[in-house]
């Protein structure tokens, strides 16, 4: 996996990303990290990249030039570092090129399947795993990062392929949602999770949210670790997990539930928790939720 970020901070994503496990998987060879800076691209001489925005109104907008003589540059190079043979079977199934035309240098790199590219924007659609899954997919990926009030529309509507927003939070800018999303797609990568940090039964895999985890001591200031996990019965130990993962989801996050296929078993623990015979207690509003869910929902 390739990652290219368009950028007028780059030694924030630098730092950012040479760290803990993507800096690792970096390291490995198993991804790989360009940062461009949007600034090198200034077309004034000055190093200025922003203007002020037509119409009037508070703040800066960074210029359409800079920004495209950015991707330009990064695309060109990314096609002079692929191989010749690459660039032109995908140009014989790119649809609009008959296989018989024969194409210069240039002409094919206007007709090559261009990588994606991210335009990391509140206006975005909000990102979530299922994004991250299908984006691990692709062999190189672009993200744009803007400031100030954004980038002139007329260079988003010529380069970007998918606007993205990490969430419903206004940040000063598309460095820490870029680098949220690298995080997030990277570890999907084969290799870049070792045993010890592998991701088999996290949150989301499964629609539930993760059941809470317990080290040594075994009782740390009063405190003991709940008795079961200790019992070595590893279908208790899965099953109480299971229960702890349904209680913290309807409890912070009850619509996830919506999607999630409950099993007899899980029936009858959530049964048991409505109707108070589990020892767990739930607010009225939860109750009325989870009412209404097991209502609807039939078994799996
Ligand atoms: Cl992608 N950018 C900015 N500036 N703020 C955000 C965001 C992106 N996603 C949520 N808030």
């Amino acid at each position: 996996m390739n990652f290219y970020v368009m950028t007028l901070f780059p030694e924030m994503i630098e730092q950012g990303m040479n760290t803990s496990i993507i800096g690792r998987a970096i390291a490995k060879g198993l991804i790989t990290l360009e940062t461009i800076n949007i600034r090198d691209y200034s077309v004034t001489g000055n190093g200025r990249i922003d203007d002020y925005p037509y119409g009037g109104g508070a703040g800066m907008v960074m210029q359409a030039e800079p920004v495209c003589r950015a991707y330009e540059e990064l695309i060109h190079r990314m096609e002079g570092s692929r191989p010749k043979k690459e660039l032109e079977a995908e140009i014989c199934t790119a649809p609009e090129i008959s296989p018989e035309q024969t194409l210069e240098c240039g002409e094919m790199r206007k007709s090559a399947v261009p990588p994606r590219l991210i335009y990391l924007t509140p206006q975005g659609r909000v990102f979530n795993q299922k994004m991250a899954l299908e984006l691990a997919n692709e062999k190189d990926l672009i993200f744009l990062c803007g400031h100030y009030e954004g980038i002139d529309e007329r260079v988003l509507d010529a380069i970007v392929t998918d606007q993205v927003s990490i969430g419903d939070y206004v940040l000063t800018g598309g460095e820490l949602p870029s680098m949220v999303m690298m995080d997030a797609i990277a570890r999907m990568v084969p290799g870049v999770l070792s045993n010890a940090d592998s991701g088999q039964s996290e949150s989301f895999s499964d629609g539930l949210l993760e059941y809470p985890q317990y080290s040594r001591p075994e009782i740390w200031r009063g405190q003991a670790v709940p008795p079961v996990l200790l019992s070595g019965h590893h279908g208790n130990v899965d099953r109480w997990r299971r229960n702890q993962s349904l209680l913290r989801t309807l409890k912070t996050r009850p619509e996830l539930l919506e999607t999630v296929a409950f099993d007899k078993a899980d029936r009858k623990f959530l049964l048991d928790v409505l109707n108070n015979r589990s020892g767990y207690s739930l607010t009225e509003e939860q109750k009325d939720f989870l009412g209404k869910l097991l209502a609807f929902c039939h078994e799996s």
